[in-house]
C-alpha cells in the first residue's frame, strides 16, 4: 500500500512462518500458516503457531489483501531466532577470577579460554552475560557494537544475556574467547546517597558464557564458562561507573584474546554464585556509540590546564589522541558548567558522590606513537572537559566527544517558524537521548537513576520522537522486580533498596500505569497492559491502603517550582496525588475492560467515581473555580486530569487563566503542572496563552535557559542544579499534539484513528511535523497567511483521520481547492467541543484550507 494514496485499507492478512528458508516458498509453512484471516488488524498480530523451542529459527513472510479483495505480493522474508528458553539449556557456570578481593577495587579482569575446532563447522552462537559490564573478543576481534552491556536491572531478580552470531569470527584449529569484565551497576562500590554499595546483588564481576558450535557432522560442540578458563588483568586498572576509569596502556597484553598467546602466567578462575535471579535474553534496544562531536574551542585556563568546550551537553565520554613518553598521565574531568576563570565547575553535579573522583578518567601512555584512549565501563554527562597532563599543546583534534546512549531511532520530527520552539525541541531530544542507558535516567552525571516520575512525565514526547517501545517494556519488568508485596514502589527503579520511604508517591509511581497506557495509546500495544496488569492492581491496592476519605497524600509533589527549593511547590501534594490516584484507577478500569476482566473494571470504575467526588468536595470551589492552593498547577491539574464536570469547566479555566495572567504569562509550576498546563490551555481553546508561555525568554521559562547558553533541558527553572534533565520535556509532546495537532485516539489506539487538531496561534506562521505510527507516516503541515489557514495532512494506509479545522466558517473549507462534499470518502462531522468543524477522511494525503479563526 502506498502512503498518500487515498482510501487504502486492509481487509485480510496471511502470515507464514517456516523453520527453514526453503519452507517459505509455498503458501503453507511448517511452523505457522495463519491462512486467510479476514481482518483489518495490521499491527500487533502475535505468533500463533507451533510452540517454539530454544535456538529455533523462524523464517516468515506476510501478505495482505486490500479493499479490492485481491492479495498483494508476499513480503520479503525476515527471520528471528529463539534464545535459551529453559534454565537447563545452560551448561555454563558462573565464573570469576579466583583471587579477587572485594576490599579494594582491583583492575578489570580478563577471562580467556582457548579451544580447538574442526574444519567445516556450520554455525556458532555465543550466549553471554558478564556482570556488571562486559566486552567480548573472539580471536582478537571485538564482537558486536554494543557498549555498557548488559543493561542495568535488579540483578538478583533478573539479569540479561546477549546472543552473538560468532560464526564468522571462528576458524578451524585454535580459537580463543576473551572477556573483559567491568564493575558497572553490579559492583557499584562508590560511597553515594542511593546505597548501591549496599545493594543486595553486589558482588565481584562474573561471567556466564556458552558457545555452541554446530559441526559438519550435525553434532554440537560446546565451550562453556567453567574453571578451565584463565584469569588475567589488563590496562583498565580502575573502573567505577560513578567515578570514572583509569587506563594504563603499559599494562596492555597484546594478543591476549587471540590464538598463540602465552597465558602460562595467568591465574585460575573459580565457580561463583549466580546473581540469584532469572537470566533473560536482552530483547530491547542496546546502548551504542551513536556519534562524535568535535569541540568548538580549547583554552588553557591555567598553566597546563586545558578546557575543551563541545558546544553541546552530551552523555558519553571523551576520546583522546596523544603522543608522549611512557608513563605520561592525562587526566580528564567532565562537567557541564564553567567558573568565572573558564575552568570547569562540577559543583552542581558532584555533591552526591562521597568517595573517589567524579566523572574523571585517566589515561597513561605507553610511549609508542599516537595513542587513542576512551573508557569502556563508565559514562559521563558533560559539555566541558578539563584536561591536565597532556604532553605538548592540545588542539581541537586531541579530544572528541563521543555520544553514548540507548540507540533510539527517530520516529518523529517537529519544526515551526519560531526559532525558540525549534531550539527547545532540539534540546528535548538531546536530553531524552542522554538520559536513556538501558533505563530512563534523570540525569547522566549526578545520579544516573531511574526516577519514575521523570520518566512518565516525558514518555509521550519520547514515544512521538523516538522508538523506546522495547526499552520501556524492559523497564516495566524492572518494576515487578522491586515492587513490594504491599504494592509499594520505590522512586528509583531499579533500586538496591533505597527510595521506598522517600522520593516516591503516586505522582512518581504512576509510571507503572501511565507508561503501559501510553504504549497502548500511541502504539496500540495491548500485550504490555496484560503484562503489567497484576502489578498495576497491586499498586492501586497500595494507594487505597494509604487513602483517607478517598484522597491520598504521600510522596513528592509538584517538584522544582520556579522559586525556592525543589519541594517548595505551592500546590498541595494531596491535590496532585489524589488526581493521580483518580487517573490511575480510571485507566486501570479501562485496562481491566480491555483484558476482559469485567468485575475488576466495574469495581475500579466505582472507585474512580468516588475519588473524583472526593476531589471535587475537598479541593474545588465551584463558585470561584479555584482549586486548593489556587495555583496554576492546582487548576491545570483538576482540568487536565478530568476532575472537573463540564458545567464547572469555564469557571476553573477562568481561575487558571487569571493565575497565568497574574504571572505575566509565565509558567509558575513544577514538573507536574508544567505537563498539564500547555495541553489543557490548548484543549480548552487558549492555545494562544500556551504559546505565550512557551515562547517567554525571561525567568521562569524554557527560553530563559537558552538565553544562558543551554543546549539541553535543565532540572529547574533557576538553573542551579543539573543541566541535563528531561522532566520538563513534555513541551515537545505539546508541539506535536498541540501545535501540529497530531493526536492518538484512545477509542482507536495506535493511530488507527489519527486526530489532527492543529492550533494556528497568532504569531506562528507555519508548523510541520511527522510521526511514524504503527500504520505508517503521519504528517501535519500548516501555514497561516492573510487570514487563510492551509493544512496538508497524510493519514497512513489502513488508518483513517479526523481533521478538526480552526475555523468558524464551514463554508470557507476547501479540500484540494474544492468543496469537501465532492471528495470521495470525506464525511463532515462535528462541530467539536470548541465549535470547530470536523472532517472524517480515509487514509491518504489531503490539502485543506479555510478562513482562520482568531481564537483557536
Ligand atoms: C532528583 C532527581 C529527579 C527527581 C527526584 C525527586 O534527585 O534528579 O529528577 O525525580 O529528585
Amino acid at each position: 500500500m502506498e502512503s498518500g494514496e487515498r482510501g487504502q485499507c486492509q481487509t485480510a492478512y496471511e502470515v507464514c512462518v517456516s523453520s527453514t528458508p526453503e519452507g517459505l516458498a509455498g503458501e503453507v509453512a511448517d511452523l505457522w500458516s495463519s491462512g486467510l484471516v479476514q481482518s483489518a488488524q495490521s499491527t500487533q498480530v502475535s505468533y500463533a503457531g507451533t510452540p517454539l523451542r530454544s535456538r529455533q529459527r523462524g523464517y516468515w513472510k506476510v501478505r495482505l489483501h486490500d479493499q479490492s479483495g485481491t492479495p498483494g505480493p508476499w513480503s520479503e522474508s525476515a527471520c528471528f531466532e529463539m534464545g535459551l528458553l529453559r534454565g537447563t539449556d545452560w551448561r555454563a557456570q558462573w565464573i570469576a577470577p579466583a583471587d579477587y578481593s572485594m576490599k579494594e577495587v582491583p583492575p578489570a579482569p580478563l577471562l580467556r579460554r582457548a579451544f580447538q575446532l574442526p574444519a567445516g563447522y556450520k554455525k556458532a552462537r555465543a550466549y553471554v552475560c558478564g556482570l556488571g559490564y562486559y566486552e567480548f573478543h573472539v580471536n582478537g576481534r571485538r564482537i558486536g557494537d554494543e557498549v555498557l552491556m548488559p543493561a542495568f536491572s535488579r540483578y538478583d531478580r533478573t539479569s540479561y544475556y546477549q546472543t552473538w552470531d560468532v560464526t564468522p569470527a571462528l576458524q578451524a584449529g585454535e580459537n580463543v574467547l576473551g572477556i573483559t569484565l567491568g564493575n558497572g551497576w553490579y559492583n557499584c562500590f562508590t560511597e553515594e546517597v542511593w546505597d548501591y554499595k549496599q545493594a543486595p546483588w553486589r558482588a565481584q564481576p562474573k561471567l556466564r558464557l556458552q558457545l555452541e558450535v554446530e559441526l559438519a557432522n550435525g553434532r554440537t560442540q560446546r565451550i562453556v564458562s567453567d574453571i578451565s578458563w584463565q584469569a588475567g588483568t589488563g590496562p583498565i586498572v580502575f573502573d567505577g561507573l560513578r567515578n570514572g576509569e583509569t587506563y594504563d596502556s603499559r599494562r596492555e597484553q597484546p594478543g591476549w584474546s587471540a590464538p598463540g598467546f602465552d597465558a602460562s602466567t595467568w591465574k585460575k578462575t573459580r565457580i561463583v554464585p549466580s546473581p540469584g535471579g532469572t537470566l533473560r535474553s536482552q530483547q530491547f534496544t542496546p546502548i551504542r556509540v551513536t556519534g562524535s562531536i568535535r569541540p568548538v574551542s580549547v583554552r588553557e585556563v591555567k598553566p597546563g590546564v586545558w578546557v575543551f568546550d563541545l558546544g553541546q551537553n552530551i552523555a558519553g565520554w571523551s576520546r583522546v589522541t596523544a603522543h608522549g613518553p611512557a608513563g605520561t598521565t592525562i587526566t580528564l574531568r567532565h562537567a557541564e558548567k564553567l567558573d568565572a576563570e573558564g575552568d570547569i565547575d562540577p559543583r552542581n553535579i558532584n555533591w552526591f558522590i562521597k568517595s573517589g573522583q567524579c566523572q574523571t578518567d585517566q589515561f597513561i601512555l605507553k610511549g609508542e606513537g599516537d595513542e587513542v584512549f576512551q573508557p569502556r565501563f563508565t559514562y559521563h554527562g558533560f559539555q566541558y572537559v578539563q584536561m591536565t597532563g597532556f604532553p605538548g599543546t592540545p588542539t581541537l583534534d586531541s579530544l572528541t566527544g563521543i555520544t553514548v546512549h540507548t540507540d533510539f531511532k527517530t520516529q518523529g520530527e517537529f519544526e515551526c517558524s519560531h526559532p525558540l520552539l525549534n531550539t527547545i525541541q532540539r534540546a528535548a531530544r538531546w536530553s531524552t537521548l542522554g538520559n536513556y542507558h538501558g533505563i530512563p535516567t534523570d540525569c547522566p552525571h549526578r545520579e544516573k537513576n531511574g526516577w519514575t516520575g521523570d520518566a512518565h512525565l516525558s514518555a509521550e514526547q519520547v514515544l512521538l520522537n523516538f522508538n523506546p517501545d522495547t526499552a520501556y517494556r524492559k523497564w516495566l519488568r524492572d518494576f515487578h522486580d522491586v515492587q513490594r508485596e504491599s504494592g509499594q514502589l520505590p522512586g528509583i527503579i531499579p533500586t538496591g533498596g533505597w527510595g521506598y520511604n522517600w522520593g516516591s508517591g503516586p505522582a512518581w509511581d504512576s509510571a507503572l500505569i501511565l507508561i503501559p497506557w501510553y504504549l497502548y495509546l500511541y502504539r496500540g500495544d495491548r500485550a504490555v497492559l496484560a503484562e503489567n496488569y497484576a502489578a498495576m492492581t497491586r499498586y492501586i491496592a497500595y494507594m487505597t491502603s494509604m487513602a483517607s476519605g478517598d484522597t491520598v497524600d504521600f510522596g513528592l509533589g509538584d517538584w522544582c517550582p520556579p522559586v525556592g527549593e525543589a519541594s517548595d511547590h505551592k500546590c498541595p501534594i494531596r491535590v496532585t496525588d489524589t488526581a493521580y490516584y483518580y487517573v490511575d484507577v480510571s485507566r486501570v478500569a479501562i485496562i481491566a475492560g480491555l483484558l476482559g476482566k469485567k468485575a475488576d473494571a466495574a469495581r475500579y470504575r466505582k472507585l474512580a467515581v468516588k475519588i473524583r467526588k472526593a476531589f471535587q468536595k475537598h479541593f474545588l470551589d465551584r463558585g470561584t473555580g479555584m482549586v486548593t492552593g489556587n495555583t496554576q498547577t492546582s487548576m491545570a491539574c483538576a482540568l487536565y486530569q478530568d476532575l472537573v464536570d463540564p458545567a464547572d469547566q469555564p469557571n476553573v479555566l477562568a481561575a487558571l487563566v487569571s493565575e497565568v495572567e497574574a504571572s505575566h504569562r509565565h509558567i509558575d509550576c513544577g514538573i507536574l503542572g508544567t505537563k498539564y498546563l500547555l495541553h489543557i490551555l490548548t484543549d480548552l481553546g487558549r492555545a494562544d496563552l500556551a504559546y505565550a508561555i512557551a515562547t517567554q525568554t525571561d525567568f521562569p521559562s524554557w527560553g530563559h535557559w537558552f538565553e544562558q547558553g543551554a543546549t539541553t533541558l535543565w532540572e529547574n527553572w533557576n538553573g542551579h542544579a543539573s543541566r541535563n534533565h528531561h522532566m520538563f520535556s513534555d513541551i515537545s509532546a505539546w508541539f506535536y499534539r498541540g501545535l501540529a495537532g497530531i493526536r492518538p485516539d484512545p477509542g482507536e489506539p495506535g493511530f488507527k484513528n489519527v486526530i489532527i487538531q492543529p492550533a494556528p496561534v497568532p504569531g506562528l506562521d507555519w508548523v510541520k511535523a511527522w510521526h511514524q505510527s504503527p500504520y505508517g507516516r503521519i504528517e501535519s503541515r500548516w501555514t497561516q497567511e492573510a487570514g487563510t489557514f492551509r493544512l496538508e495532512v497524510t493519514i497512513p494506509p489502513n488508518s483513517h483521520g479526523e481533521i478538526h479545522l480552526p475555523t468558524s466558517s464551514v463554508a470557507s473549507v476547501c479540500i484540494d481547492d474544492r468543496s469537501p462534499s465532492g471528495i470521495p470518502g470525506v464525511e463532515p462531522a462535528g462541530p467539536d467541543s470548541l465549535g470547530r468543524p470536523v472532517f472524517k477522511v480515509p487514509s491518504g494525503h489531503y490539502r485543506f484550507s479555510c478562513a482562520v479563526r482568531r481564537s483557536c
